[in-house]
């Protein structure tokens, strides 16, 4: 198949989903051009079969705001014109969705048929999606696209309840690749960061409010009470500046270490004993998904999709949202014994193995055989 992917260019999330599901799929053959505006960070060596094309639009004086969605929809018509793909895959509905609705509308003036799949992958339904500036053209879109998919059961109930939406969505999760997220041995960097010993709580993610980055620091407080320990904070964004200045509030910033933004995300899980996930909504958690693929048990919140891979007392605990007490205390009796910690990261690598992206991938083949099959017989 020839395939469009279009995503965010970002280091996590949406944008990590469709570029390691593209590259997979130009493993087994397929033609897959991503079109985005940036390349994304995980596109960084070539492959054959896969093509990047970055989005070209024009700046103008009166514009406050360039319309991006114009410039994709424009491009997209171009790209699904002159290397005849078979088929858009777009991920994140806000503006992707309508832009492929927009360049379809095009196309089929000029008779050409292109299927759209739509991948939703949580803030573009749980958030922004539903917000009143969105939400029209967000419900519409989604049910012009003729295949919609989400990454958790939590997220498709989630889609049905804030929308009306007329079409089955299929679910088909997040995914690991295990040639990448696997425990590496990296001891002298462990040294490095915890000279004493120490056990090493870890946390990544865009330091979004969702996220409820200033949690983790109140666990690690409470844990370092009782335990010997440090934490790694990775990544970066709006409330960096609040989480540092709460880690020199509670005194406990000679242990708290930001690291910013990692591309290797895995040698850091590698020295990792226990993942914190307290967010406030989570569609599906893939940050916890590679954290587990590592070995690394997870502390997390009980929202969204979350129970769907952090299983209660096997893989780790899940509470309450803002319950940092319980964490804390969940997080005390996983790193205070040995024994317990060693069947907790068994277990989460177990759990992990589910969601090898050699059984994902053939799903998404077969939806996506499906999908053109369905859009040919109707048009
Ligand atoms: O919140 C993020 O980290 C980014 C966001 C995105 O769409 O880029 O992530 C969402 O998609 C991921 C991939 O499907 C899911 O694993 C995350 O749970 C989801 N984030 C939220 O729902 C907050």
């Amino acid at each position: 198949m020839k395939i469009g992917i279009v995503c965010y260019p970002t280091y996590g999330g949406s944008g990590v989903v469709a570029t390691e599901l593209g590259k997979a799929l130009a493993k087994e053959g397929h033609q897959v051009h991503f079109i985005t505006y940036m390349r994304p960070p995980r596109l960084d060596v070539f492959q054959p079969n896969v093509f990047f094309h970055e989005v070209s639009f024009q700046n103008y004086a009166l514009f406050e705001y360039p319309p991006y969605e114009t410039a994709l929809a424009s491009n997209l018509v171009d790209i699904v014109k002159y290397q005849k793909l078979d088929l858009l895959h777009v991920h994140y509905a806000i503006p992707h969705a309508s832009a492929a609705y927009i360049a379809k509308q095009i196309l089929k003036e000029q008779g050409i048929y292109i299927p759209v799949i739509t991948t939703l992958h949580g803030t573009d339904i749980t958030l922004v999606g539903k917000a009143p500036a969105y939400r029209s053209v967000v419900a519409f879109s989604i049910n012009q696209s003729d295949g919609i998919t989400t990454v958790s059961e939590s997220l498709k109930k989630d889609t049905y309840t804030n929308f009306d939406i007329s079409k089955d969505i299929e679910v088909i999760p997040n995914f690991i690749d295990f040639t990448r997220f696997t425990k590496l041995n990296k001891e002298h960097f462990k040294k490095a960061i915890a000279p004493n010993n120490e056990r090493i709580l870890i946390h990544t993610s865009n330091f979004r409010k969702v996220k409820r980055v200033e949690d983790t620091v109140r666990i690690f407080e409470k844990v370092r009470k009782e335990v010997n320990a440090k934490l790694l904070l990775v990544g970066d964004g709006p409330e960096r500046a609040c989480v540092e200045e709460l880690a020199r509030k509670l005194e406990v910033e000679k242990d708290v270490i930001f690291l910013g933004k990692q591309d290797a995300v895995e040698e850091l899980l590698a020295i990792a004993d226990l993942y914190l996930m307290p967010s406030e909504s989570e569609s599906f958690g893939l940050a916890a998904l590679e954290a587990m693929a590592c070995e690394v048990p997870v502390i997390s919140s009980n929202t969204g999709g979350i129970p769907e891979i952090n299983i209660e007392g096997l893989t780790g605990f899940l509470s309450d949202v803002g319950d940092v007490d319980a964490m804390a205390r969940n997080a005390i009796s996983i790193l205070s014994n040995e024994e317990k910690l060693i069947g907790y990261k068994q277990n989460a690598l177990a759990q992990a193995k589910k969601f090898d992206i050699s059984l994902v991938l053939p799903v998404y083949e077969n939806y996506y055989q499906e999908v053109i099959k369905r859009a040919k017989a109707y048009n």
